[in-house]
């Protein structure tokens, strides 16, 4: 019998966790089938692979991530560890809790670096069109390589859908905004604050990225920093200069009408509305629509496609949990195609479907989130041999994030946490994250004291945010 063949589309953190899960099989002396994986950019890391440009690339893609040059985790790094590459393993001692962007892509890139995986990725290589053959049960699967600026098509036996959902930002209609002067952008094309220094600053949103990028903006020295918000406020004790206002009513040249009256002058202004789920080079009935949440609708255990179980999705709910949920999903992914896992009749799927749906809507809080998303992550992982961590203890380090954030949004970084699977405490970093205003690997990395050192090493001047 001819090895089955699979495609993984896109090779970010779900993208690896399909390729880390086959080739653990093979480790343990599994026949493995054939895998491909294609990823449009020139490297891995999805996200984590900053991209100075927005708009278009060198190759005249869509940009792909929308991380900028300061990012460091939102979250804490031991709720998204993997339970089977350790931060200890790759960084050799503690780290802090919530590391920069590039530390977060070493690691990734880390647990693969010296395994064969990266053969298997075609890089520079987009998928344009995946096509399912009734007749044959089979997938053709044409790409283009963007060096070559060649097109050309094979064969699977399923795909994999590794491609991200937060790239296709989503853009509302604001009534008045084009009468706007000033700068004016999506959260996706934010690629530093430093520009923001000494303006009024405008997000509209109030998730993760208008938290996000209106903290930077303060640490960078904006004048204020207003975050407008549709259905509740965020609500932390947010440090003067920064506040929350409702919903907007129009905008009327630089000046700014909220919902409850009050207006504002602006000298910028982000569109931090989040993302679409959009998969251009799938047809309709293949491509997954849904709101940003934590369990879309038509994905058995949120990753096989229900009207065609040969398509499988990864990473395609919103994210508490993160790298570690990729690779239970991969992992299971994984166990189904080779015939481990039992593919249940398509009545009891959707069965199982509506019973997590229902559960996932009758979620009240955050708590309630996360407590969901953990309890998803066990029910994967109990079906595979991806080593069982300890979600509970997750779950806590989580609510701890949280009530470090309603303290202190400005200093939440700076708390460290303990790792579930080593049992290791996360070293504190020698500069507050309000003062470090380098956020590359080898600063991170570095080791000044604590105090007074990093006076020195900035030129005598830390941030001094407003
Ligand atoms: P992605 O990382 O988006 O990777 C998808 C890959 O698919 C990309 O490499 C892309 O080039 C490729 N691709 C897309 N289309 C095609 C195509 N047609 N053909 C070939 N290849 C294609 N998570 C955290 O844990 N901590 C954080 O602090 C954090 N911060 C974030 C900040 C921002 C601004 C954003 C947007 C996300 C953040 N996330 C964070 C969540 C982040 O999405 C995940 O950590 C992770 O990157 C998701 O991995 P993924 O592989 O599913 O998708
Ligand atoms: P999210 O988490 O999907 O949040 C989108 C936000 O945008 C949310 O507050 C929405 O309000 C708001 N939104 C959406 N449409 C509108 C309109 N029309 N008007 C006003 N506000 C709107 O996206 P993020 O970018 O914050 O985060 C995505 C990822 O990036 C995340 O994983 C992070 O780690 C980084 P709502 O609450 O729905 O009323």
């Amino acid at each position: 019998m001819s090895k089955q063949r699979i495609a993984i589309i896109g090779a970010g953190p779900s993208g690896i966790a399909a390729l880390r899960a086959f080739e653990s099989a093979q480790r343990k002396g599994a026949q493995i089938p054939e895998v491909v994986c294609y990823e449009k950019q020139d490297d891995w890391g999805g996200q984590w692979n900053y991209n100075w440009r927005t708009g278009i690339d060198k190759y005249g893609e869509p940009v792909h991530s929308s991380m900028y040059r300061n990012l460091w985790s939102n979250g804490p790094k031991e709720a998204l560890e993997f339970a089977e590459y350790t931060f200890d393993e790759h960084f050799g001692r503690p780290i802090s809790s919530y590391p920069p962007r590039e530390a977060l892509w070493d690691y990734i890139d880390g647990r693969v670096r010296t395994s064969d995986v990266k053969d298997k990725v075609q890089f520079s290589t987009a998928v344009r069109w995946v096509q399912y053959n009734r007749e044959d049960d089979t997938f053709t699967v044409t790409v283009e390589n963007l060096r070559s600026k060649t097109t050309s098509s094979s064969e699977f036996d399923r795909v994999i859908v590794a491609t991200g959902h937060f790239s296709f930002p989503n853009v509302p209609d604001i009534k008045g905004i084009e009468t706007f002067p000033g700068a004016l952008h999506h959260a996706h094309d934010f690629r530093g604050a430093e520009k923001l220094a000494d303006k009024r600053v405008l997000l509209i949103g109030s998730s993760y990225s208008a938290e996000d990028i209106g903290v930077q903006a303060f640490k960078m020295g904006a004048r204020s920093v207003t975050m407008s918000y549709r259905s509740r406020p965020q609500g932390y004790a947010w440090p003067e200069g920064m506040e929350e206002l409702p919903g907007i009513d129009r905008i009327d040249g630089e000046m700014v009408h909220f919902s409850n009256g009050e207006t504002r002058d602006f000298d910028a202004v982000i569109l931090c509305t989040g993302y679409l789920h959009k998969y251009p080079f799938l047809p309709s009935d293949l491509a997954l629509s849904s709101p940003n949440n934590i369990y879309p609708a038509g994905l058995y255990r949120g990753v096989v496609w229900q009207k065609n179980p040969k398509v499988y999705y990864l990473g395609a709910q919103d994210q508490w949990f993160t790298f570690n949920m990729f690779d239970a999903q991969a992992w299971y992914v994984r166990d189904l195609i080779m015939g481990r896992a039992k593919l249940p009749s398509a009545e009891e799927r959707a069965a199982h479907l509506k019973q997590w749906r229902t559960r996932f809507q009758g979620l009240g809080d955050d708590a309630d989130d996360v407590r969901f998303q953990a309890d998803y992550i066990r029910d994967l992982i109990e079906a595979t041999d991806y080593p069982m961590f300890d979600l509970d203890e997750v779950v806590r380090i989580f609510l701890a994030w949280k009530q470090d954030k309603k303290e202190n949004i400005l200093t939440y970084r700076d708390k460290p946490h303990r790792s579930v699977m080593t049992g290791t405490m996360a070293a504190e970093h020698h500069t507050t994250w309000l003062q470090e205003l380098d956020d590359s690997l080898e600063r991170y990395l570095s080791t000044p004291e604590r105090a007074g050192m990093e006076e020195i090493l900035t030129g005598g001047g830390a941030a001094s945010p407003r």
